[in-house]
């Protein structure tokens, strides 16, 4: 087996454990039937390629050790998508109580934003991988997000990979132009987040009702999207 493979081992049990956890956390507020302030949740393992480009931009040497491992935190990476910005904050706080994660470090680039335009909260996680040799810590990158923002972000993303990071004057202003859009369009939602959840709730329950019964039990519904 290669060296890589073995080292990113743990990184892929980790997300495929963490994105269990994180999206059973939307389906306890489906099962109260509250609203979630969580919508949807992804994760990944970082490429090898982008390892190599974070690695060289970082100066440290393109192999697998605790340097690599400590200087690139985000190789685990999940991501939750909110609807409302005030749901970040809800979401924050469940992670910091959580007792399977210990939290080692958070960055606002919601209340800062970056030069760029991007908004989104992180959080650097330790968390324990149980493998056939005893247990490791590995550390994995959350970001938290709304729709929005991560609307925006996956278009710069795109648009990022295309210019090499170097964009031309004008995409650079549209890109800042449209991260505002975005955002103001996150603050128009929060005016009438009340109008929405109700709404949001009221589709649910109908929906619900108007599912067939299969042998007794409701036939399991999608999810509203
Ligand atoms: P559902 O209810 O089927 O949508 P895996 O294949 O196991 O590696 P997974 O979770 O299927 O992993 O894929 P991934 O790419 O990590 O997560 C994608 C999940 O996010 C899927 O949900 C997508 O439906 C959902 N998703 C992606 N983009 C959007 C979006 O723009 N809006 C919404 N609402 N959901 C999105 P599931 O888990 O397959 O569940
Ligand atoms: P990918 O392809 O998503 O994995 P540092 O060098 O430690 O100061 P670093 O490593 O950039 O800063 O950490 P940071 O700022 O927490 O950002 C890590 C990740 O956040 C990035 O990972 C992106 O996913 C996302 N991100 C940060 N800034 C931007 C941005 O301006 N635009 C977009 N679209 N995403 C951003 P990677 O490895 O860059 O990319």
């Amino acid at each position: 087996m290669g060296q890589w493979e073995r080292f990113l081992e743990p990184y892929k049990q980790a997300v495929s454990e963490l994105k269990i956890k994180l999206k059973g956390m939307r389906t306890q507020f489906e099962i109260e039937n509250t609203n979630s302030p969580i919508e949807f949740v992804t994760g990944r393992v970082k490429p090898l390629a982008s390892i190599y480009d974070k690695s060289l931009g970082k100066g440290i040497v393109f192999e697998p050790s605790d340097t690599l491992a400590k200087e690139i935190p985000d190789i685990a990476g999940l991501r939750m998508m909110c609807q409302f910005v005030d749901d970040i904050e809800t979401v924050v706080e469940m992670l910091r109580a959580r007792k399977d994660i210990r939290v080692v470090e958070e960055r606002d680039y919601i209340s800062n934003k970056k030069q760029s335009g991007y908004r989104s909260y992180h959080m650097i996680i330790e968390y324990p991988v149980q493998t056939i040799h005893g247990e490791i810590n590995i550390l994995a990158e959350i970001q938290i997000r709304t729709l929005a923002m991560n609307f925006w972000a996956s278009i710069e993303h795109s648009l990022n990979y295309k210019y090499k990071g170097v964009f031309p004057e004008e995409i650079k202003k549209r890109l800042q132009y449209a991260a505002e859009a975005a955002f103001r369009l996150d603050e128009e939602m929060s005016l009438i987040r009340g109008e929405i959840q109700e709404a949001q709730k009221y589709f649910s329950a109908n929906k619900e009702l108007s599912t067939p019964r299969i042998h007794g039990h409701t036939e399991e519904r999608h999810r509203q999207r």
